[in-house]
């Protein structure tokens, strides 16, 4: 008995010395226990699927991969055995066995066995693989397994404790002595409560895990050995993993025999001073595909892999996508090289890149993006300029990937002019009202859709549009008053109806900004009262049908002149009476009488006056008709006094309350 007293004593009362690094168990934080993650694992696995299993596996290697990454171990022990129990053993520091000062009885390690979010920003690693799923702690782990054995070697004593669902089976036994053994080995067996009866690691999931961790850290070994009747092509029986070559061979590897647009792969790597942070890249182009996909990225933080990108992905399309324009510009195809994006540069890319950052932040529902915006810049300055001297270094190589990247941006921007053709000749198909002058373009990009008053207004505007672009519906009279018309009313109000059909959109929650048919809609009424009253009936029927209309700034009013002035050769516009009188104080001070005429109605100028002053892109001036946030509150009062009794009060109100911005187009 006197060994088992010895055992039992073995943290009764004692502080614990402190370790080589300065740690002390008083660190360990203590949260709560492991019931939680029994009754609702998948609050702390993502589930209790497959995945969720091999997660378990993911966060003992991440633990000892931690170890290795931090300089502590180079060498991990993976072992997946026939009865369910896959084991990792490491050579690091060995998870501390001193006693916590909070629980004197119970040593560090079982507190960080059994203790949620213990361990991990105690250890002074620079890097841990903490954050989101990953990092959960090997306290989940253990609270999932049926059985957990846990050793640690060290100070050249051997420890060993046993656990079954979260609870220890008895206290932390120093088992004997081990003069040559440092570290920490894990092995335990998912329980089949949580996971089911017939839930098995998959061998070639396993090896494959552990075999991209070795890639990813070239100062690791890792052997690998696999129970015979599990073994298979894609898990062998023994493996010993060890990649000097790092990414690199890593994308070798995922190439296979494909053949790439450029000889040499491009792949480096950087580590910042001080341990603030680090990254690794590799990547190679390729027409050949990959199965479904022209091309796939892989990235990882700390090691883990991040299936939906984020910020160290951004930042390596940024610096390809750069670094490619750049020397475009070199090569003198700056022109062609302008259409290039992002997308085009890595859809036929292989890509791989690897970063190691103090405070991993990982988003997302699965926590599988990684979320530090400092990675991006990291990333993006780390490869820019040896991209740069790659391409400099290799003409004839840089100039092959510029041509492949080229043509694939040419390739999309040709797709997408058919689809936008064949949408805009479907459309052609539905029938357009009969007054309609549509533009003959197909492009809705840079089209226009005026909307006139009246039928002889109608014609000169027809007599002064540019017909490719700019399409003209004559409205007849004065539209129905929307704003307290029925919904009835207004569906069979023929002027409504064909105004529908000619911007290829329905109202309400039917409205799609995505099938208008023009770039923008454009008001065009006489500058009088009763052309203002008309547009304040359109702006008050866009607002009311469709909102999302204005809010994407796609309403626009024509500003047409009231007055034209003349003298001798020169010709000016007046938008209204105090814009008469300035041009005649400042601008006609010759000699000579100054003709002023003034316009009843856009029917009235002749076609040329009528492009010059209103509606060529080059020399008129449109107003957007926007809505400010104070004015959507007022919407409802708005609309009463835009349909209040007088006319020009209404217009004054657009002009002085709707916000107007005005621009050159
Ligand atoms: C906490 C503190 C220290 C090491 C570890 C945890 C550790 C955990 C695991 C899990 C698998 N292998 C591991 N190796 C180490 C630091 C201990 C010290 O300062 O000596």
């Amino acid at each position: 008995m006197a060994k088992a007293k010895r055992e039992d004593d073995l943290f009764a009362g004692k502080g614990g010395p402190a370790a080589e690094s300065g740690y002390t168990a008083a660190d360990i934080e203590v949260l709560e226990g492991l019931e939680p993650v029994r009754k609702r694992p998948g609050m702390y696995i993502g589930g209790t699927d497959e995945r969720a299993l091999h997660h378990l596996f993911a966060e003992v290697l991440d633990n000892a991969m931690d170890e290795a990454v931090a300089g502590f171990a180079d060498r991990i022990d993976v072992s997946l055995e026939a009865d369910g129990f896959v084991s990792v053993n490491d050579n690091g520091r060995g998870i501390p066995v001193d006693a916590h000062p909070k629980f004197k009885t119970k040593s560090a390690l079982e507190v960080i066995l059994t203790t949620l979010h213990s361990g991990g920003k105690f250890s002074g690693k620079a890097y841990k693989t903490s954050g989101g799923l990953h990092g959960v702690g090997v306290s989940v782990v253990n609270a999932l397994s049926d059985v957990l054995e846990v050793e640690v070697a060290r100070d050249r004593t051997l420890y060993r404790q046993e656990y079954s669902r979260g609870a220890p089976k008895g206290k932390l036994k120093e088992v004997g002595a081990t003069p040559n053994r440092r570290g920490t080995k894990i092995r335990f067996r998912p329980d089949t409560e949580i996971f089911g009866e017939r839930a098995r690691f998959r061998p070639a999931r396993v090896f494959a895990m552990a075999r991209s961790k070795a890639y990813l850290h070239r100062g690791v070994t890792i052997r690998w050995k696999c129970a015979a009747e599990l073994a298979s092509e894609d898990a062998p029986e023994e493996a010993v993993l060890h990649f000097p070559g790092g990414l690199a061979d890593f994308l070798a590897e995922q190439f296979g025999t494909r053949k790439t647009v450029t000889d040499q792969m491009f792949s480096g790597r950087i580590e910042r001073e001080g341990g603030h942070g680090a990254a690794e890249w590799a990547v190679a182009w390729t027409a050949a595909g990959f199965g479904e996909a022209d091309g796939f990225s892989r990235s990882y933080c700390n090691t883990v892999p991040t299936p939906d990108g984020g910020t160290h992905e951004a930042g390596l399309r940024a610096a390809l996508t750069k670094g490619l324009r750049a020397y475009a510009e070199s090569a003198g195809k700056a022109k062609r090289a302008a259409a290039i994006s992002p997308d085009d540069v890595m859809a036929g890319a292989g890509a791989m890149i690897s970063v190691f950052l103090a405070n991993p932040e990982f988003q997302g529902q699965t926590k599988d993006r990684l979320a530090n915006p400092e990675a991006a810049r990291l990333v993006e300055q780390a490869v820019r300029d040896p991209f740069d001297h790659w391409l400099a270094a290799a003409p004839k190589e840089a100039e092959r990937l510029l041509e492949f990247v080229i043509e694939r941006a040419e390739e999309r921007l040709r797709r997408r002019k058919e689809k936008e053709v064949s949408r805009k000749s479907a459309m052609k198909k539905l029938r357009l009202p009969g007054k309609l002058a549509d533009c003959s373009g197909a492009e809705q990009e840079g089209s226009e859709l005026f909307l006139v008053e009246g039928d002889s207004a109608g014609g000169s505007a027809k007599q002064a549009r540019d017909r490719r672009s700019q399409a003209v519906l004559p409205l007849r009279g004065k539209i129905l008053n929307v704003a307290s018309a029925s919904a009835d009313k207004i569906g069979k109000n023929q002027e409504i109806s064909d105004l529908l059909l000619a911007l290829g959109v329905q109202t309400g929650s039917k409205f799609d900004l995505e099938t208008l048919r023009y770039e923008r809609v454009i008001i065009m009424t006489d500058a009088d009262v009763d052309g203002a009253h008309i547009a304040s009936l359109l702006i008050t029927f866009f607002y009311t049908a469709m909102p999302a209309l204005i809010d994407a700034g796609r309403l626009y009013l024509a500003l047409p002149p009231l007055y034209r002035l003349s003298q001798g050769g020169k010709t000016e516009y007046a938008k209204d009476e105090a814009d008469r009188d300035r041009l005649l104080k400042e601008e006609f001070t010759g000699r000579g009488k100054v003709e002023i005429s003034r316009f009843k109605g856009l029917g009235e100028m002749m076609p040329a006056q009528l492009k010059e002053t209103t509606m060529d892109p080059a020399t008129r001036t449109l107003a957007r008709v926007t809505l400010a946030d104070g004015a959507r509150a007022e919407a409802g009062k708005l609309i009463e006094t835009l349909m209040g009794r007088k006319p020009e009060l209404r217009f004054q109100y657009i002009q002085d309350n709707a916000a107007f911005a005005e621009l050159d187009l």
